[in-house]
């Protein structure tokens, strides 16, 4: 195996999440808050461009409404908005309304098989990784993910390298023994960055996203396997070895 760990983001990969699941929880929370907001289909593609959820409504307010910022409150008022938000994006995950993207269950059951190490890393928030890992592979789901590096962990979100950065340290690795799958340019450009070979598999949201630099650019994953992947990133890597260990 040429590579060590496969690092998954979330959103857009490893499910559909953001059309039925996110966008809708953050205009239930704007509508409970009593904001005319709404973020429509189109608007939210838009969107997407700014990661992490307090980011995004902040990204809004100064395009749409830089009264709301003006507030004294601001922070505390999206802070709130984003505790809604995730509430109720977590209850709809966690009674199934999203499900895995094609050939994403075979592919984690093909790493697990193998001995390949797994790990997440992602903008989203830490309990909604959970809700959707245990909705969609069962409750154990969270303990075949060696490391999950998730929202607020770094500072700075995608396309900043950290959250990247994060995980392959806790791994223990190097950036070049692992592989990212992402389905954005954000992502794409954060995995890139820390220095990993990335593989894309675009969804209705990101496919005119910018895949400059990625292994592969894949519809979904429905036909790869895990030896595939393994020769995609041998033709980056040959011969890519695990660290020496420590010398007693
Ligand atoms: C996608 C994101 C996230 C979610 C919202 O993350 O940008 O911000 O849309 O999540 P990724 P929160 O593709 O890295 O998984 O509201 O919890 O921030
Ligand atoms: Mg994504």
């Amino acid at each position: 195996m040429a590579f060590q760990a496969l690092v998954f983001d979330v959103d857009g990969t490893l499910a559909d999440t953001e059309r039925d699941g996110h966008r809708p929880a953050f205009n239930a929370a704007f509508a409970q808050a009593g904001l005319d907001w709404h973020w429509r289909d189109e608007e939210y593609r838009e969107l997407l461009a700014v990661a992490g959820g307090k980011e995004r409504i902040r990204h809004f307010c100064e395009q749409h409404d830089p009264a709301f910022l003006a507030r004294p409150d601001a922070d505390e008022a999206i802070a709130a908005l984003h505790v809604d938000k995730t509430r109720r994006y977590v209850a709809y995950a966690a009674a199934g309304g999203i499900g895995l993207r094609p050939g994403v269950a075979r592919l984690v059951t093909q790493a697990r098989a193998a001995g390949t190490r797994l790990a997440i890393a992602t903008t989203t928030s830490p309990e909604n990784v959970t809700a959707l890992l245990d909705a969609c592979f069962g409750p154990d789901a969270t303990s075949w993910f060696e490391v999950i590096g998730a929202g607020d962990v770094v500072p700075r979100k995608k396309p900043a390298p950290d959250i990247y950065t994060w995980v392959v340290e806790r791994l223990d690795l190097r950036p070049e023994e692992c592989l990212a799958v992402e389905d954005s340019a954000v992502g794409l450009r954060a995995a890139l960055a820390a220095g990993l070979p990335t593989v894309v598999t675009q969804n209705p949201y990101t496919a005119s996203d910018d895949t400059t630099g990625a292994l592969a650019v894949l519809g979904d994953l429905s036909t790869v396997t895990l030896s595939d992947l393994s020769t995609l990133h041998d033709t980056v890597h040959p011969g890519t070895q695990a660290r020496p260990g420590p010398t007693s």
